[in-house]
């Protein structure tokens, strides 16, 4: 069972997941227009997982014979300065959302309730991993974007990404 503050900042955790999803759609399609396809990729890879990240957290309040409860997902932003601006803006985005996962770790070990702590150390590991990759990503685009071959070279590179089910 859950506690009512729990199945609230379940909820809340899950419509964040949820607009992250928006928000790297948000950038897929910015990056289409500036006719990057394979960048747009990664972001449309990346939209699909936050999805996931979402379903696991419905998923598990159904599980515990909590009450899901869908809210309004907050409409993204729809333009940045550059390339660089986005990849920075996923970076900030993720460490953002690695202080919400703790905040919720902090509450399953105030409240004892050890199912969920549990559950949310995946979130924890997940986090790890966004935050490298947003970094590492970031870090290519900056050394790269004075040159439109590098650029290209690196799209192509963004293009193989493959999304695989998180759930
Ligand atoms: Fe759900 O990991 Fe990114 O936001």
């Amino acid at each position: 069972m859950l506690s009512e503050k729990m199945e609230k900042a379940l909820n809340d955790q899950m419509t964040a997941e949820f607009h992250s999803g928006y928000l790297y759609l948000s950038m897929a399609a910015y990056l289409e227009e500036l006719d990057y396809p394979g960048f747009a990729n990664w972001m449309k890879v990346q939209a699909k997982e936050e999805q996931d990240h979402g379903m696991k957290i419905y998923n598990y309040i159904i599980a515990r014979g909590a009450k899901v409860t869908l809210e309004a997902i907050e409409a993204p932003q729809t333009e940045w300065d550059d390339i660089e601006a986005i990849f920075a803006h996923v970076l900030e985005h993720e460490q953002l959302v690695t202080s919400l996962i703790n905040n919720l770790v902090d509450l399953a070990i105030e409240e004892s309730d050890h199912a969920t702590n549990q559950f949310l150390q995946w979130y924890v590991a997940e986090q790890v991993e966004e935050e490298e990759n947003a970094m590492e990503n970031l870090g290519k685009i900056k050394r790269g974007k004075n040159s439109a071959d590098i650029l290209f070279m690196l799209d192509a590179e963004f293009a193989n990404r493959i999304y695989t089910s998180e759930i």
